[in-house]
């Protein structure tokens, strides 16, 4: 078998985001050595450099939405070259950049299922269930709203960055690590009926058996998209975000999660968002997020 190639592509903005910072993750992640770690792992890694796209005006929200503009203009960037990544056949991996990136990079891959005859599964690591709409936002920041756009709720500028809306569907969505979810937010998430493994269900029934549950049913014909808000890990190992929420993952579940998923071997695309360098010690998180990168990649299998 060939070496499989990754193509790294830097999305350095914050604009979706509620505080300042995520736009240095992209570098955080190259200085904790991300490119050397995957190239040690026996993969073809290119570094495509970063988009570039508008400065954070950091201006309140407008109609329920926070620099709307400029989120858009972000997106159809990230589209673009994600799905670029694809049709050369290279395992995308974007490094975030707050988490309404992922509108471009999911609505990117659900195009290039759909031209592949793919079933697509993604599965969403995060404390937040990022389902928000304008209508119900507490912030306004769009970060909290990009799986409600991928379904076909938001604005046209976002819900038909690929042409048509919906992207996808909720049923195509397994959240992973839900400890925050606002209180119009639960409503939709439960009439949308997107698989939902929170802490409380992690808790009760542990990481091995949510994880089997969300990584149930798929098959050859899967493509399966990894998004990892770094807001998934418990603060207390990863300070280094916006949006913290005490109660996540810890160090080993997060290790199995990242196991679990690389025993599959169908991860083909992967955003890395949220890491915010402003908050973080000594780049402790990025560090901590380039090791369970490794993991997704398969490090800790043996006999690989
Ligand atoms: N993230 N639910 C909150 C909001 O403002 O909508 C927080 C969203 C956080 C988003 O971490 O990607
Ligand atoms: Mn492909
Ligand atoms: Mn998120
Ligand atoms: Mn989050």
């Amino acid at each position: 078998m060939g070496k499989q190639a990754v193509s790294l592509i830097g999305v350095p903005t914050d604009i979706g985001a509620g505080h300042r910072g995520a736009s240095m993750g992209p570098e955080a992640l190259r200085v904790a050595n991300l490119m050397g770690r995957l190239e040690a792992r026996g993969l073809d890694v290119i570094d495509r450099g970063n988009l570039q796209g508008p400065v954070n005006p950091w201006q309140p929200p407008q109609d329920g939405y926070r620099h709307l503009p400029g989120v858009v203009a972000w997106n159809r960037a990230v589209y673009t070259a994600i799905y670029t990544e694809l049709t050369a056949g290279r395992l995308p991996v974007m490094l975030g950049g707050d988490h309404c990136l992922a509108i471009g990079s999911i609505t990117a891959v659900a195009r290039h299922c759909r031209e592949q005859g793919k079933q697509l599964r993604v599965l969403w690591l995060d404390a937040h269930a990022d389902f928000n709409t304008a209508q119900i936002t507490p912030s306004g920041n769009i970060h909290g709203m990009p799986v409600a756009c991928l379904c076909g709720m938001g604005p046209e500028e976002l819900t038909k960055l690929g042409g048509s809306a919906p992207a996808t569907a909720p049923e195509v969505f397994r959240q992973i690590g839900i400890r925050s979810v606002d209180e119009g937010e639960k409503r939709l998430v439960r009439e949308a009926k997107v698989g939902i493994y929170d802490m409380r269900h992690i808790d009760e029934v542990g990481m091995k058996r949510a994880m089997e549950e969300a990584l149930a049913d798929m098959d050859d014909n899967t493509h399966l998209h990894v998004s990892f808000d770094v807001d998934f890990l418990d603060p207390a190992i990863a300070p280094g975000v916006g949006t913290t929420v005490r109660g996540g993952p810890n160090y080993r579940e997060a290790q199995l999660c990242m196991e679990m998923i690389a025993d599959t071997g169908r991860m083909a695309s992967l955003d890395i968002v949220e890491l915010n360098p402003a908050f973080d010690k000594r780049n402790q998180t990025a560090r901590l997020a380039v090791d369970l990168v490794e993991s997704l990649f398969g490090k800790s299998t043996l006999m690989r």
